[in-house]
């Protein structure tokens, strides 16, 4: 990356073992290698500090820059240090160090300069980056504020009004966005510190005065004279917080550059950094990004196996969920033979991806001609004797047996040696399935979630003889197309639609309890899911679990009364609530509570009362109950996988973590205790707490201490 490289006069190359100080061109250049994000450990932190003061020191040095070696300038704090006991130095004594520095600090920055890294470069005199570096500040996402001075620069830096917008949304910027709002000084070409040391002689020759961002209120001017501009963007960017406490807190933080001086407001800053490190919303967003991390990781695979190379994937079905399915090949880049059993399907699937595309670029989601280039990679074609040329075929037809046995024969006698087969089935035997082909070993489940396109969630579903191979393929393409993929076993439902199944009893005996359906609706939303699970039933449309219902010979006696008597939800305008035309708000109908109130009465059952604290136990626990049997059964290998179904495919609120992790919050013990209460005074001999969950709270232990098992199969 660097020029031939001298080391620095006082005679020392290495400060700790991830940074390095080099004399290039009068310019000491500060190279962090500390794989594989450069996160700021202590020993970073260290070498950083060591680093400035060196070439403070050194007469040959004119100015500094700071580099990063590997794929990305600085992504934050190292976030495995939350939470044990701090060693100095402190980011914010680093980035005092380099702020007064009497020679210029010039930042280098290339991939994603996150979180603390950002707040290093604010510490600088000029940044530079490289056009395709991305700048943010996304501590919000891990239900923290920023913590090193980060609330305070940034906003001196691009102005508060913009300044909250990023760190409330932690949502990073890309460079040339970067430069118009002042971030930045310059976009470099080439290496990142190479620009920077041209960047830095510039400075030099030019005696360019140091600018000092804490210093400096010039951006402050007009929204401490209006206050007004502050706060209404402030409002703008905090109105989604669901009940978070981050977002508000950085926004709060910001607000200290209208109002208080500089050391003080760094000082509050830092208290309420170390509040919400200690905060459970915190300790839940941590584990959630650690337990993604872990989900995409298929530790059982032998050393040496390879993902197979997948160039083309072919997907049978351009419904909603195979043209979804499709969107999300092409969204990267990935040529898509899309097959449906007729013209008229077809162009009606293409079709619909096509305005979904063309929405989105009008939104301004995406440049103006990506609609056209991601068409470009979708190859229509009816029949599935065109799956020949595809390394992975995903099958995205009906939800019936006997159909995907049809289809799984005909993609055997077609699909090339060695493609990996697929079923997006939500809930059928892929055992069964697998059977009917001549190649077991290749076949697995890809269940996306709808919409395909969007959703990041993936259960990558192991059948009996399914490849180890084969599944590293399904899990890295996975990756690959920005979804998340987590590897579970064979099982009806899988691990989400079998704990929303579980759930979806509970409501139904809830209802029968005395709860109305927009009681249990607010509880769960008050608890941070976006929408309740009646309100859920509704937009998806109640007869599809009516009619699978009455194909497994199942009765719910007040869902399938509500059914009955004509009301499938949102498409007939009325379910578990009513919808005024061309309205998707949820009203609660005093119908219903006729409805549920004239089964009950029939089936000789008492309504009563019911506080919110029982529907939270009671939808909430036998799930988690149900998540405990299906890690005994091995159908998920860590609790931390399940939390992260949870939270990517069924809209668990991030900051609770996930259910597992919930669970452990909670405490086991209790959990037990409220699932035994629950089982004697219901009746419900199902809700008794499984061995595993008995045996964890008997020993005093929780599920995060089974988080390092291996994958299911
Ligand atoms: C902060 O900065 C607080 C400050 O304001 C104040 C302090 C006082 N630390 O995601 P990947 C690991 S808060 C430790 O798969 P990608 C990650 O676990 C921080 N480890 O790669 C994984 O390990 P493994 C604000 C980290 O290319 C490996 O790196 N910053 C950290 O898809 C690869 O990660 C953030 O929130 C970290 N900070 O994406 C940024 N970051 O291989 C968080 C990553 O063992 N990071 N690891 O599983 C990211 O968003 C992505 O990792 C990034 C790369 C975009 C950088």
């Amino acid at each position: 990356m660097l020029a031939p490289v001298e080391i620095c006069s006082d005679g020392r190359l290495e400060l700790s073992d991830a940074v390095k100080l080099a004399l290039v061109d009068h310019c000491g250049a500060i190279i962090i290698d500390a794989p594989p994000v450069n996160a700021l450990s202590a020993a970073v932190r260290r070498g950083i500090f060591e680093s400035v003061r060196a070439a403070n020191a050194d007469t040959a040095v004119r100015a500094i820059v700071i580099a990063c070696a590997g794929r990305t300038f600085i992504a934050g704090a190292d976030i495995t240090e939350f939470g044990k006991p701090p060693q100095p130095p402190a980011l914010n004594e680093v980035i005092t160090a380099i702020e007064s520095s009497s020679k210029p600090v010039i930042a280098a920055i290339h991939g994603t300069a996150l979180g603390g890294g950002i707040e290093l470069t604010l510490g600088c005199h000029f940044r530079v980056a490289v056009k395709d570096a991305k700048l943010g500040l996304p501590e919000v996402k891990l239900g923290l504020l920023p913590g090193a001075g980060g609330t305070q620069r940034l906003s001196r830096a691009v102005g508060p009004e913009f300044g909250v917008k990023m760190i409330v949304t932690g949502e990073p910027i890309g460079a040339p966005e970067a430069l118009d709002h002042g971030l930045i000084d310059e976009i470099v070409e080439g290496p990142a510190a190479d620009g920077a040391i041209a960047f830095a002689k510039k400075v030099v020759a030019e005696q360019r005065p140091l600018r000092l961002l804490r210093n400096d209120d010039s951006k402050l001017v007009a929204a401490k004279a209006d206050r007004s501009l502050f706060t209404a963007a402030a409002a703008a960017a905090t109105r989604k917080n669901r009940g978070m406490n981050a977002p508000l807190a950085c926004a709060e933080a910001v607000s200290w550059t209208l109002d208080t001086p500089f050391d003080e407001a760094l000082k509050k800053e830092r208290e309420a950094f170390l509040k919400l490190v200690a905060d459970d919303q915190s300790k839940a967003q941590r584990h959630a990004f650690f337990a993604e991390r872990e989900a995409v990781k298929v530790r059982d695979v032998p050393d040496g196996v390879k993902p197979r190379p997948v160039g083309r994937v072919a997907i049978i079905g351009a419904g909603t969920m195979g043209g979804g399915i499709a969107m999300s090949f092409a969204n990267s880049g990935i040529p898509v033979t899309l097959i449906e059993t007729g013209e008229e399907q077809l162009t009606r699937g293409l079709g619909m991806m096509q305005k979904n595309w063309d929405a989105t670029a009008a939104r301004g989601g995406i440049p103006a001609d990506e609609p056209t280039k991601r068409m470009a990679l979708i190859d229509g074609k009816v029949g599935i004797e065109n799956v020949g040329d595809a390394d992975l075929v995903i099958e995205a037809v009906f939800e019936t047996m006997a159909i995907k046995k049809e289809v799984f024969t005909a993609i055997d006698a077609h699909a090339r040696p060695g493609a990996v087969l697929a079923t997006n089935t939500s809930y059928l035997d892929i055992n069964e399935i697998a059977a009917v082909t001549s190649r077991p070993q290749d076949v697995l489940g890809m269940h996306f979630f709808s919409p395909a396109n969007i959703m990041k969630l993936c259960e990558v579903v192991r059948a009996k003889q399914t490849a180890s191979d084969a599944l590293l393929t399904a899990t890295m393409l996975a990756k690959r197309i920005r979804k998340t993929p987590v590897v579970v076993g064979v099982c009806h439902g899988f691990v989400g639609n079998r704990m929303l199944a579980v759930r979806g009893l509970q409501g139904e005996a809830l209802l029968k309890s005395g709860a109305l359906p927009e009681q249990v609706d607010a509880v769960l939303t008050r608890f941070g899911f976006s929408m309740g699970p009646f309100a859920m039933g509704d937009l998806a449309g109640l007869d599809i679990g009516w009619r699978s219902r009455q194909d497994r010979g199942i009765r719910w006696d007040i869902a399938d009364a509500i059914c009955e008597a004509g009301r499938l939800g949102q498409k007939t305008s009325k379910g578990y609530y009513r919808y005024e035309p061309g309205s998707r708000a949820p009203i609660p109908d005093p119908e219903v509570e006729q409805l549920i109130d004239g089964t009950c009465k029939r089936l000789g059952l008492t309504r009563r009362a019911i506080g919110d604290q029982e529907i939270l136990e009671r939808m909430i626990y036998p799930m988690i109950n149900e998540g405990a049997r299906i890690l005994e059964e091995k159908i998920a290998a860590r609790p931390g996988d399940i939390d992260v179904i949870w939270l990517h495919g069924y809209g668990w609120p991030i900051h609770r973590g996930g259910p597992m992790f919930y669970a452990d919050l909670v405490g086991l013990k209790t959990i037990v205790e409220r699932l035994e209460f629950y089982a004697r005074s219901l009746n419900e001999p199902a809700l008794r707490p499984t061995a595993l969950l008995a045996r964890l709270a008997g020993e005093g232990a929780s599920f995060a201490s089974l988080n390092t098992a291996t994958n299911p199969g």
